[in-house]
């Protein structure tokens, strides 16, 4: 009888590994170091849900809308048709890194706006006046490299 629960118990261990393989599917950025990390957030105070960068030293994210098709995006499960397209609220970035946003698509629709932090992650839960639901585009670089 004690061989038989083993033999379950391995046979669940293995299905629940298998289950959690996708590369990009994870239930939360304990994956990581925050640091290395950018996080962006459906609504403010980082509710809702969320979508990860990390991975290279340099991500360009030309299109919010086919954002979860980045190589270097993770994502909740079932998320991965999700239109990040004007619907970010907050942002969590990484000591590490500098984000610069845009408005519209490839980097466009006037000046953009850099989130850079000085010393330790930066958590802006809730976007500059204008902000709000409007981002379509981002770069990603080293916190001393920031995009222009
Ligand atoms: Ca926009």
């Amino acid at each position: 009888m004690k061989n038989l629960f083993l033999i379950f118990s391995v046979a669940a261990l293995f299905l629940f590994i298998s289950g959690s393989t996708d590369k990009n599917s994870y239930s939360s950025y304990s994956e990581l170091s925050s640091a290395d990390m950018v996080v962006f957030h459906e609504h403010t105070n980082y509710g809702g849900k969320q979508i990860r960068f990390y991975g290279a030293s340099d991500i360009d994210i030309p299109k919010f809308s086919e954002a979860t098709n980045n190589k270097n995006a993770h994502y909740d499960s079932g998320q991965e048709s999700y239109n990040w397209n004007d619907k970010i609220s907050s942002i969590m970035i990484g000591k590490n890194k500098c984000l610069t946003v845009w408005k519209d698509t490839n980097y466009g629709g006037g000046d953009p706006y850099t989130f850079k932090p000085s010393g330790s992650d930066k958590h802006v839960y809730r976007l500059p006046s204008g902000w709000g639901d409007k981002i379509s585009s981002a770069k990603i670089r080293p916190v001393d490299n920031c995009a222009k």
